[in-house]
């Protein structure tokens, strides 16, 4: 057996004819890729009788060479031998292309639960699209967000041809797909694959600027982007077909898994599971029905039992807007073929059940995606306990009385090989020389560390890890954003997609309430630093508005003198998943601030909790159960409950013109946004609207919650300087993340809902 280092210097040799220490990074990187790639392909296939299949238009994988050498079991080893020929993996790291497959937390999870499912050593694929541009890339010019084109495929990547070619039928056109394969390796476990579907025929040339594109050359364009501009119709019709090509694929490779098999069709479920992850799939659905029955010589009924036995509907969210409701004409024009199974579908709804609300097309001739998953699948599960019992009783309450036992709870959690092992190695050593190392396989381990609550040589250790992050996210930051932060104040964080339900406005407004404390000679005892980092959809108007306020606020802030050294704010700039491994580690503060009843559930706040931050949130999502599980004395908690936010819903009396007028606290801070002092630096346009959204309107009721948002983090910040208060408050966050780990998760899925092995 050759060494690693025999290995590498002998890839180094054939790719470049150089050895190891004469190599540049980049070259390293093409080369450990290379030996990471060989090294997985000699791992065992997971397989078993049945397989789960979890097909989602979004895999938000990140960067993948750290995760799967930890996976592997050689990333120490590779670290050491690195260093003796003077190489640095982390800077070998850093020259992959991160892909960004996904928005936010819906394809962050699947990614996750890719990770978790090979760990556990079940079979299970995922199926999805190889968009050639991920989310666009952020830039910020004159305080605005820009968007450009964001390409991660180089010649070397962990995509590998399978040579497998499909025909997609549209209504109008025919393509060739290509099945490109990305291994998935468990931790010190097999292997699993992650399918993504391209067009033979795309063309990147059809990208002019930015991220503009003519979105009618379907042949061309169908791959090119994740989640393009949906604002106009020709936008709606490509994430159809984007949509049916991803599902068209995915029924032919589980159809011809399953024949390779020799599985009877008519008892397919004994075989296959198929995971829909959110609405964005449900079309797999029809076109499995309409392939048993024109194909494979099913009965309509046959057809619709197996295919009801098979599919399974993960729901993510409960707003309105996100609920994809698809005009029937629109599925015409693409796919044809699936209106008659679709309308048969949904006949047989409406002969068995009167009820207007769980019908499938309704009067409008819209087809509502989730109702065809409620109906033609077997389970309904929500995200975290909340989320589900707000299924159940409110938003799917029609659906919950007719199918009482297809709903089920499934809490979301978190790889801890990225969001610990990987992104925190300091922390993941520390708790291995505390505690052993049994959590890296069964996370309830961390609890151990419970024992170590009054230990000062443990609580002083973790302060300290807590600290070198913070100096290295500092010396990131000034580098990245050229703004100088102190590792000695507060770090304060808000990371995620940027939308009004989250309320990054509230937290803009808790900074501008505390620039004017500063103002009128009131200093923090501590300097506090403010760190944001969202993208936002480039058709979301109010999104962008926020955006610009807080880039206002950070040209404000950090270039007063008078405030600067009490107070930084720092929107950074192309937030992704590899930023958020360098913030997440850093945080004191984890800012978790959304409408209650509105977040499903989160997956951001149990990353900072693993991490050793203290959550500032509200009673929404995964927070309550971080709350159940910390306890009243190590979480701050603020804010309306989801009930009182739904009866407010309901009655439709929120006015947020009477809390402005009634707190001048709140008064002030919001016509801050369009004084003198922001327009000096802001677009008029901007702030004018924000203010006037946020005074005639606000949605999401930003001023119902706002003086207790600012009440309970002042409390925060005075806590911090109770430091063996706060060192224990970390210690029992990180020992309580355990539920979250998305092993757990999985488990719950099989258990429930897969039933492998
Ligand atoms: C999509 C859209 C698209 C149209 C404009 C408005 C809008 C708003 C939200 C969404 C989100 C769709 C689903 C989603 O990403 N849900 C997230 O799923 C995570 C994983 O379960 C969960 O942790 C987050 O709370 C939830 O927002």
């Amino acid at each position: 057996m050759m060494s690693l280092e025999q290995q590498l210097n002998e890839l180094t040799g054939k790719m470049y004819g150089k050895t190891i220490a004469a190599c540049t990074d980049a070259q390293l990187y093409n080369s450990v890729l290379q030996l990471t790639k060989e090294q997985m392909a000699e791992k065992p296939v997971i397989t078993g009788k049945k397989k789960v299949y979890y097909i989602s238009m979004e895999f938000l994988i990140g960067k993948l060479l750290s995760n799967n050498l930890i996976n592997l079991g050689i990333y120490e080893e590779l670290n050491q031998l690195l260093a003796k020929n003077g190489k640095s993996l982390a800077a070998i790291e850093e020259a992959e292309p991160e892909p960004s497959l996904g928005n936010g937390g819906l394809g962050r999870l699947a990614a996750c639960f890719l990770d978790s499912i090979a760990t556990l050593g079940l079979p299970g694929d995922g199926i999805g699209l190889n968009y050639h541009f991920g989310l666009f890339k952020q830039v910020f010019k004159e305080r605005l967000q820009k968007a450009e084109k964001n390409d991660w495929i180089e010649d070397n990547s962990w995509l590998t041809d399978t040579g497998t070619r499909f025909e997609v039928a549209f209504g109008d056109r025919k393509v060739t797909s290509v099945l490109y394969d990305i291994d998935v390796i468990g931790y010190e476990n097999g292997c699993n694959k992650l399918h993504l579907f391209d067009v033979e025929s795309v063309d990147e040339r059809l990208v002019k600027k930015g991220i503009d594109f003519d979105k009618t050359a379907i042949e061309k364009n169908l791959t090119l982007f994740l989640y393009p501009d949906d604002s106009d119709e020709a936008g709606n019709l490509l994430r159809i077909y984007q949509e049916y090509f991803m599902v068209s694929n995915g029924a032919q490779l589980i159809i011809r898994e399953l024949k390779e098999k020799g599985c009877d069709l008519y008892h397919m479920d004994e075989y296959v599971a198929i995971q829909i992850n959110d609405t964005h799939p449900t079309m797999v659905i029809p076109e499995l029905i309409r392939i048993l029955t024109w194909e494979e010589g099913f009965t309509i009924e046959d057809a619709v039992n197996v295919v009801s036995r098979t599919c399974a509907y993960t729901n993510h969210t409960i707003l309105a807007e996100a609920l994809e409701k698809w005009p029937l004409a629109y599925i015409e024009k693409v796919v044809p073929q699936l209106v008659p199974i679709i309308k048969e579908l949904s006949a047989r709804v409406a002969k068995k059940y009167t009820d207007e609300k769980v019908r499938i097309i309704d009067k409008d001739k819209r087809v509502h995606m989730a109702h065809i998953d409620i109906h033609y699948g077997y389970s309904v599960n929500g995200v975290a306990a909340i989320h589900t019992e707000i299924l159940k009783e409110s938003e799917l309450n029609h659906f919950y009385k007719i199918y009482p036992e297809k709903f089920n709870n499934k809490t979301n959690g978190i790889t801890f090989r990225r969001w610990l092992l990987s992104c925190n190695r300091e922390l993941a050593a520390f708790l291995t020389e505390t505690i052993g190392d049994g959590y890296k396989k069964n996370a309830d381990e961390l609890e151990k560390l419970l024992t170590k609550k009054d230990d000062a040589a443990v609580l002083d250790a973790i302060e300290d890890i807590k600290r070198q992050k913070k100096e290295a996210l500092a010396a990131y930051i000034q580098e990245k954003e050229g703004i100088t932060l102190d590792a000695n104040s507060i770090f304060d964080i808000q990371v995620k997609r940027l939308h009004e339900y989250k309320r990054q406005q509230m937290n803009a407004l808790y900074i501008i309430h505390k620039y004017l404390e500063i103002k009128d000679g009131k200093k923090p005892v501590r300097p506090m630093t403010f760190i944001f980092g969202a993208k936002a959809a480039p058709a979301y108007v109010i999104a962008q508005d926020i955006i610009h306020l807080l880039l206002v606020l950070s040209e404000i802030i950090n270039n007063d003198p008078e405030v600067s050294p009490y107070m930084k704010l720092v929107m950074v700039e192309n937030y992704n998943v590899s930023y958020a491994e360098k913030l997440i580690p850093a945080c004191d503060i984890s800012e978790q601030i959304s409408l209650a009843s509105k977040e499903a559930s989160g997956t951001g706040n149990m990353k900072f909790m693993l991490n050793g931050a203290v959550t500032l949130g509200t009673s929404d999502g995964a927070n309550v159960e971080i709350h159940d599980l910390v306890g009243d004395e190590n979480i701050y908690i603020f804010g309306e409950d989801s009930d009182t936010v739904i009866e407010h819903y309901a009655k439709a009396d929120y006015v947020s013109r009477d809390y402005y007028e009634k707190s001048p606290v709140i008064k002030e801070a919001v016509d801050f946004i369009v004084s003198k002092k922001a327009l000096a630096v802001g677009r008029k346009e901007n702030l004018e609207r924000l203010y006037k959204e946020l005074l005639n309107k606000d949605w999401f009721m930003t001023l119902l919650d706002l003086e207790d948002y600012i009440a309970v983090k002042d409390k925060m910040f005075a806590d911090y300087e109770d430091r063996d208060k706060w060192k224990k408050m970390m210690l029992v966050n990180i020992a309580k993340a355990g539920f979250f780990s998305s092993d757990r998760t999985i488990a719950e899925y099989n258990r429930d809902i897969w039933h492998l092995n």
